[in-house]
């Protein structure tokens, strides 16, 4: 038996079966590149859902976190530590956001999120305590906590997980006539994704979050995006709802906040919203720790000084020319902005996975969607010539 399938055993054998992963068992990671247990390199088209924007392991990021395990890695919030200022004012200024509350998954950013809204509706809005409502939209995902799956209208992640939290309204996402009739003077919020990564690369009619954010004004309620996928480049933007010229009063990030190195999150927001938060309410053992403070600190500074954000925006071009000129009987549909796709198959294709598996056998590594999506997510330090073989591969598996 090969190692690979040993492996495999062991998971299926020992693990909880929460997940179905393709079957590629890496050991080793650099740039766009994933090698397996038996040697064999794959180009990684999913970046770990985004969080691996500035490729595996960059020597830069495992330099400041080898650094600063060596010296201190937790405090807890209950002493300060040096690493923590500094990434706050970092996070800050590079985003224009107020103020930066420190959490470590971005379900728990979320949360926070959804706590702070909550408690801007009681403490500023005078909504009546207990009657706040957040807008949220179909095809959303937002985490796995049981507050978030309640309001998620994918079966997989709700169901089986009552009784659901009340206080969240779902309406379609991209109509902004159906969040119009939704809202009541108890809404305190609307929680977007900018782009919905799940959902298969689902990129909202144009003007719909500037709608959201007219709306918003209009009533007195919080725009939070959640850019947790979105965010930090991806789509050619520091933050995804640049693309309509707005901002949100709150934004939730995560994933590539840290490079793929070390779990770390952040809610920015607004003075006015951030400042509910009042000693003891909310927070996190391993929240704002110097080990991911230096780790972060370190993966914006690759972000920045490699200009990934601008470079994502000019291959983006490049792969939506090269996507669109893809001649398949089996394509239905493509998305794109900035290094990131979804491409809807034709049902009578037989589902994406089976096309994800022919591209890991070509040493290209996606991951399908929706069942008839296939989802490309390229680390943003990918180089023009690697995305074209990258697309050349996609081309020869669905010529069929
Ligand atoms: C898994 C999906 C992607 C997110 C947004 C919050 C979170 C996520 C917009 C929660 C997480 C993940 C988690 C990952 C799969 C994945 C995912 F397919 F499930 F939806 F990326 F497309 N907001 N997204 O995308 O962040 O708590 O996980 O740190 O295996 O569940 P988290």
């Amino acid at each position: 038996m090969s190692l690979s399938q040993t492996l495999i055993e062991q998971e299926n054998r020992f693990g909880a079966h929460n997940y179905h992963p393709l079957d590629v068992v890496a050991t080793k990671g650099e740039g766009i590149w994933l090698e397996d247990v038996e040697g064999r390199r794959f180009m990684d088209f999913l970046s770990a859902y985004s969080a691996v924007n500035q490729g595996h392991n960059h020597p830069r990021i495992a330099a400041a976190m080898m650094a600063q395990c060596q010296r201190l890695a937790l405090t807890s919030r209950a002493f300060r530590n040096d690493q923590f200022p500094p990434l706050l004012e970092k996070l800050c200024r590079l985003t224009g956001f107020d103020k930066a509350l420190l959490m470590n998954s971005g379900a728990e950013a979320v949360e926070t999120a959804i706590k702070a809204s909550r408690k801007w509706a009681y403490d500023r809005k005078g909504i009546e305590y207990g009657k706040a409502e957040i807008i949220a939209f179909e095809g959303n995902f937002h985490g796995r906590t049981t507050t978030i799956v309640g309001f998620s209208t994918d079966p997989d992640s709700y169901q089986g997980f009552a009784p659901v939290t009340p206080g969240f309204k779902v309406v379609a996402y991209g109509d902004l006539a159906a969040v119009a009739a939704a809202i009541t003077p108890n809404t305190a919020s609307i929680l977007v994704e900018p782009v919905q990564g799940e959902g298969g690369v689902i990129i909202p009619p144009k003007g719909f979050l500037k709608g959201l954010r007219e709306l918003c004004d209009a009533h007195k309620i919080l725009l939070i995006a959640d850019e947790i996928q979105s965010g930090l480049g991806r789509t050619g933007k520091l933050f995804a709802f640049e693309h309509e010229g707005i901002r949100p009063d709150g934004v939730t990030i995560g994933k590539a906040l840290s490079g793929g190195f070390y779990p770390v999150s952040a809610f920015l927001a607004t003075e006015d919203l951030m400042s509910v938060f009042t000693p003891g309410i909310h927070g996190s053992t391993y929240g704002g720790n110097p080990l991911a403070c230096a780790v972060a600190s370190a993966a914006l500074d690759v972000l920045v000084e490699e200009k990934l954000v601008e470079r994502t925006a000019e291959l983006g071009v490049h792969l939506e020319a090269r996507l669109r000129a893809i001649k398949s009987p089996l394509v239905k549909a493509i998305r794109v902005t900035g290094l990131w796709a979804g491409i809807d198959l034709d049902p009578t294709a037989g589902g994406a996975r089976k096309y994800c598996y022919a591209l890991k056998d070509r040493g290209m590594l996606c991951k399908d969607t929706h069942t008839h999506t296939i989802r490309l997510a390229p680390p943003l330090v990918i180089t023009k010539a690697e995305l074209d073989w990258a697309v050349d591969q996609l081309e020869a598996v669905l010529a069929g």
